[in-house]
């Protein structure tokens, strides 16, 4: 019988000579490819060893290091699913996430152990986990009285891998399950389409210096290098001096829009700073066309542009070898993805109109953790996704994305949703109703910004309403700026016109 575990595909692509070196550190640690089979196989026998149940939950919330990333590929091997969870959420935003997914296990920082293990505990958790950035914590202690060798769980394409909690227009979030199948489809795609190179052709080496909790850093890039048996040169977080120092040892970068424009702030990107570079990959946020020109000016080398989502992984991608890069685009639909863009009536709309971004393929997932009537509102009666993104497609099938149905503000490459943002500052004392919007911003492409109404004979104040923010919710979500007013701008039906708010306060931040 064939395992279709992702693990044992991106094991199978690990050099032969294992003492090769898999990983490089920003500080200069060195990992092998032993390192990563060991160190799985470790984590996997640990899990293991607790007796869990089929389909259990491993929660994360820890810092970047490549053990975090091992612990990924940990839970993949063991056949359990992985829960990554943004290290800057807060009390409340786990203790959605712990109560709604019900993990076996958790895994957090030190520093956090206090009160997410009360939370993980309250919530039936039964094995709570430390992990720290420095090579340390409980989970490591545990795992090296394990074996270094195992057998990778036997897995269906079906059968879930992780789950991506990705805020919903209700302000709820909801679990994208996302399975084996789901994820190696995607993976092999992209082997393909971006010209991975083989070892014998001198092989790849990325840069890594996204976040692994969302889809980009932990499948785009992860699965990316391992698939490919190519080096990654790990960095812990973004920092575009060191992204630059480290960029003539490198082949491939990926990033958000946002470090892009941080990139081309630094005089130190250079054509000779890019001199072995073969591929830039951008995508989660529009990029815009004025980066898109810079960068080909200043380096020399066309940005591919691709376009994914949480539940999808990747959909589609400008061209890497045969063919124009074309900016302002998201490519093709890649092999095996079927893209449509229909009318909102729900027929299809002719070359070149706007309408509503929906797919079909491998790729897609299968719903929403615990939410069947919502998994059923975003898909339709013949089968396709319905992305909430608009879009249209061109003569020569590139396609464009124009907007969202969905009431989302991307900010910095991470997803702000206005209706859990209105939601708390609602209930704060002295407010009557507010208003989040998106607007543009030099740095994060779009950031938030609240227009709040009092109560009548209340003042609240909007310095005030920030710092509530700040306090309980993950920081990225906060808007940069808050405003009380007297009225908001409402249509015939009363229904507040953020068109018209979003117009206003355009220039804030531009
Ligand atoms: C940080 N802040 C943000 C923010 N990141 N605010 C809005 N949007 C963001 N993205 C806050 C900080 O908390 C801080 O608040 C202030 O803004 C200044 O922060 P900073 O020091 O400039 O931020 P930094 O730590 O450098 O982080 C910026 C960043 C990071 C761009 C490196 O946001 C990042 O890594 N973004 C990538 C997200 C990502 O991987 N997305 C992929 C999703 S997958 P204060 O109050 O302290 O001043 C997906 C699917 C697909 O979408 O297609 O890929
Ligand atoms: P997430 O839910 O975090 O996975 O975000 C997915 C959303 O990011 C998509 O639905 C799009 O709105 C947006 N997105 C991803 N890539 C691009 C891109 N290249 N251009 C424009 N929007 C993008």
């Amino acid at each position: 019988m064939n395992n279709h575990n992702l693990f044992a595909a991106l094991r199978a692509a690990f050099p032969a000579d294992l003492d090769e070196v898999a990983i490089e550190t920003g500080n200069g640690l060195l990992y092998s490819w032993r390192d990563l089979d060991h160190g799985s196989a470790m984590m996997a026998n640990l899990l293991q060893s607790l007796s869990l149940p089929e389909g259990a939950r491993i929660a994360v919330q820890v810092e970047k290091s490549v053990e975090a990333m091992v612990l990924y590929l940990a839970t993949l091997r063991a056949g359990f699913v992985f829960l990554p969870l943004n290290t800057a959420y807060q009390s409340a935003e786990i203790e959605y996430f712990i109560g709604n997914a019900e993990p076996a296990v958790v895994v957090c920082s030190s520093a956090n152990f206090g009160w997410v293990s009360k939370i993980a505990f309250k919530a039936g958790t039964q094995n709570v986990f430390t992990l720290d950035d420095d090579r340390s914590g409980s989970l490591l202690d545990r795992a090296a009285h394990c074996s270094d060798r195992h057998e990778a769980a036997l897995k269906q394409p079906d059968d879930m891998a992780a789950i991506l909690y990705t805020s919903g227009t209700t302000g709820r979030s909801k679990g994208a399950m996302l399975s084996h199948g789901n994820l190696l489809s995607n993976a092999r795609v992209l082997k393909d389409y971006w010209g991975w190179r083989t070892r014998a052709e001198g092989g790849d080496v990325l840069i890594h210096a996204l976040p692994i909790f969302h889809v980009h850093g932990l499948f785009v890039a992860i699965h990316g290098a391992l698939i490919n048996g190519s080096k990654m040169i790990w960095l812990s977080k973004f920092d575009p001096k060191k992204v630059i120092e480290k960029l003539p040892e490198a082949t491939v970068f990926m990033g958000v829009p946002t470090l892009y424009v941080r990139l081309l702030a630094e005089p130190g990107l250079t054509r000779d700073a890019c001199r072995n570079m073969r591929l830039f990959i951008a995508g989660s946020a529009p990029l815009l066309l004025d980066t898109f020109l810079e960068w080909q000016a200043r380096t020399g080398h066309t940005i591919l542009e691709r376009y994914g989502m949480s539940e999808t992984a990747m959909l589609t991608s400008n061209p890497c070898q045969n063919g124009e890069r074309r900016g302002g685009t998201v490519g093709f639909a890649l092999p095996g993805v079927h893209l449509r863009v229909q009318g909102d009536d729900g027929q299809p709309l002719p070359v070149g109109d706007i309408g509503n971004i929906q797919v079909q393929g491998p790729n897609v997932f299968s719903g929403y953790w615990r939410m069947p009537e919502k998994t059923a509102e975003e898909f339709t009666a013949d089968g396709y996704f319905k992305t909430g993104d608009v879009g249209k497609t061109d003569t020569d099938g590139y396609i464009t994305i124009v907007g969202r149905s969905k009431d989302l503000i991307i900010s910095g490459g991470y997803n702000v949703y206005p209706a859990e943002i209105e939601g708390f500052i609602n209930e704060l004392p002295g407010v009557a109703e507010s208003a989040v919007v998106g607007v543009p911003h030099a740095d994060f492409g779009e950031v938030g910004v609240a227009v709040v109404i009092a109560k009548p004979g209340a003042t609240p104040d909007s310095l005030q309403i920030m710092a509530e923010m700040k306090s309980k919710m993950a920081n990225f979500k906060v808007p940069k700026q808050c405003f009380l007013v007297s009225e908001l701008p409402r249509n015939a039906m009363g229904k507040v016109q953020k068109n018209v708010l979003r117009e206003q306060y355009k220039a804030l931040f531009a």
